[in-house]
């Protein structure tokens, strides 16, 4: 065949690698007829295939025409090899081509860690800065004048080094799902994080680092203050530089019904590790849901003065996903009808997708999935109903796409952790059904971020063929290192599927940000192995 091994731009598929027994199709936007999969090692070809069908696609505006290898199943390292077209970058296939990237992404948060020292090698460079942000925080928007009170800890939330409660909800809320659903197996990873080796599995001392800031950031009326943050979008400088003052900003209902849904969230996952670190969140979840039970009005925070980010929204969703964990960890019977009250309200819907500012799914999911009695099965009916209905519309949005992408030809700012985090909506109605089609479109996801997708690259940095290298990040651009720090999703293009750009003043698309790495997280649980 060819003579070269000149890699195409225009073959385009999961650069990471396949599962042995899963669907294994590239995306190719040129006319072929033949193809064959060719060992790296020797050149040998292993498989030939013919073209499958051609998918017009819209959002890119291309032809794209699929090559199927599902067939091929024998772990090893590959490339596609198309006459007239070229190679496609290398790939793995093995039953444990997830593991490494679910470890690096996993690494990412701890890479975020605010308030600490942090040191991470990847690709043989070390990514690492000095304790940062160690005078957090000030109470001067908040009516306690120019007075230190503690909010060190958490993670930075993105490429900005503030750290936000409602962005922090579907980030913990997501990594806690796959916990529940994941965890006989994330027990089992090791992150070689400070914690290790300790009595939480390093999954949980990973979301335990956020929950020890999360705590401190409620007041003592059960309120929880909205956001900490410097006055203005701070200068691309390592973390330990930054030395502009941080504020509180002053509650919100959604954060405070946030922390609940978390704090009681993480209560139920570390009990039987940790059982004083279970009650103190117990404690504080339900001391902020009395405080809700008092301001029934949707507050939103007061930010003015902090021009950081906003992350306001409307509150229904976080008390539904609050008292679904509240009573999902204590079994409180008024709390069950308090939630199915919500849920009636709220329609029973399960949405197609969803992010920061809408994490009904979250309360949904748990309510649906509790195996505590006393639930309306006609309501529980209902909620399995939609939430059918709605994975059926993600497979069949996949399935029509020229890059099965599960989220269609909708792009906005973060659509890429939308993408990911299908995946959590997919699983519960696989949980429900045992249809493999959900579990396919799980992977369809990360076949999309991964490469299968316009740019033929993985979104994800330091892993994958030609990953992103100049993300908007303060870390990655402010050190002297000159690869990315490893382990992030970024935000991905918008508004139309061709205006990613890897430039990092471009924001807008090439962020980073802890709750698009979450849905990278629970995506990618579902399939480690974990030896
Ligand atoms: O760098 C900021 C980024 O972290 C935020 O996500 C983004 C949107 O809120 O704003 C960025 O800051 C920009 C500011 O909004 C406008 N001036 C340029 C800043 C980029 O450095
Ligand atoms: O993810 C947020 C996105 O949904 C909003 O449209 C955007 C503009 O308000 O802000 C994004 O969140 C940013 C936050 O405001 C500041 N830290 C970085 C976040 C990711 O860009
Ligand atoms: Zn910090």
């Amino acid at each position: 065949m060819l003579q070269s091994t000149e890699v195409s731009p225009l073959i385009r598929l999961n650069t990471i690698g396949y599962l042995p027994d899963s669907p294994k199709r590239a995306s190719v936007a040129g006319k072929f007829s033949r193809f064959a999969v060719v060992r790296v090692r020797d050149g040998k070809t292993v498989y030939e295939g013919e073209a499958a069908e051609t998918i017009t696609n819209a959002d890119t505006d291309e032809q794209i025409t699929i090559a199927d290898f599902s067939a091929l199943k024998t772990p090893g390292e590959y490339r596609l090899e198309i006459p007239d077209i070229g190679f496609s970058p290398p790939f793995r296939i093995g039953t444990d081509v997830y593991d490494f990237p679910f470890y690096t992404i996993m690494k990412g948060m701890y890479l975020w860690r605010c308030g600490t020292a942090v040191s991470g090698k990847h690709n043989g460079d070390t990514f690492a800065h000095e304790a940062c942000h160690t005078e957090d925080a000030y109470l001067d928007y908040v009516g306690g004048g120019h007075v230190r009170r503690d909010a060190t800890g958490g993670w930075h939330d993105a490429g900005d080094y503030n750290k936000y409660v409602v962005n922090a909800g579907v980030t913990v809320g997501v990594m806690l799902r796959a916990w529940e659903d994941f965890g006989t197996r994330l027990r089992r990873v090791r992150l070689d994080i400070p914690e290790s080796g300790g009595k939480l599995p390093d999954y949980l001392a990973e979301i335990k680092w956020e929950i020890d800031w999360l705590l401190k950031m409620q007041a003592e009326d059960g309120s929880v203050y909205h956001k900490i943050s410097t006055r203005q979008f701070g200068p691309f400088i390592p973390p330990e530089q930054e030395k502009e003052p941080r504020f509180y900003a002053g509650w919100s209902t959604a954060a405070t019904a946030d922390f609940v849904a978390m704090t009681a969230g993480f209560a139920r996952a570390v009990r039987p590790y940790d059982a004083s670190t279970a009650k103190r969140c117990l404690q504080a979840a339900r001391k902020s849901w009395e405080f809700l039970q008092r301001h029934p009005e949707d507050h939103k925070s007061d930010t003015r003065g902090l021009i950081t980010g906003g992350y306001q929204t409307d509150d229904p969703d976080d008390r539904l996903w609050a008292v679904a964990e509240l009573w999902e960890t204590t079994g409180d019977p008024a709390l069950l009808k308090n939630l199915e009250e919500r849920i009636r309200a709220q329609g029973a819907r399960i949405d197609h997708d969803f992010d920061w500012a809408n994490v009904r799914n979250l309360g949904m999911i748990t309510y649906l999935l509790s195996r505590r009695g006393g639930k309306d099965s006609a309501l529980v009916n209902q909620v399995k109903t939609n939430l059918i209905a709605t994975a059926e519309r993600i497979v069949q949005t996949a399935r029509s796409h020229g890059y099965a992408r599960p989220l269609g030809d909708a792009y906005y700012w973060g659509c890429n952790g939308s993408v990911a985090r299908q995946a959590v909506v997919l699983h519960a109605a696989y949980r429900v059904t045992k249809k493999p089609e959900y579990l396919n479109a799980m992977l369809d996801a990360l076949n999309h971020l991964f490469g299968r997708n316009f740019y033929g690259r993985s979104f994800v940095t330091g892993l994958g063929y030609q990953p992103p290298m100049r993300p908007h990040d303060r870390r990655s651009g402010g050190d002297k290192v000159d690869a990315p720090w490893p382990g992030y999703l970024v935000g991905g293009s918008h508004p139309g599927a061709r205006n990613w750009h890897d430039v990092q003043d471009d924001y807008r698309t090439n962020e980073i940000a802890i709750n698009w790495n979450a849905a990278l997280i629970y995506a990618l649980a579902a399939f480690v192995q974990a030896k």
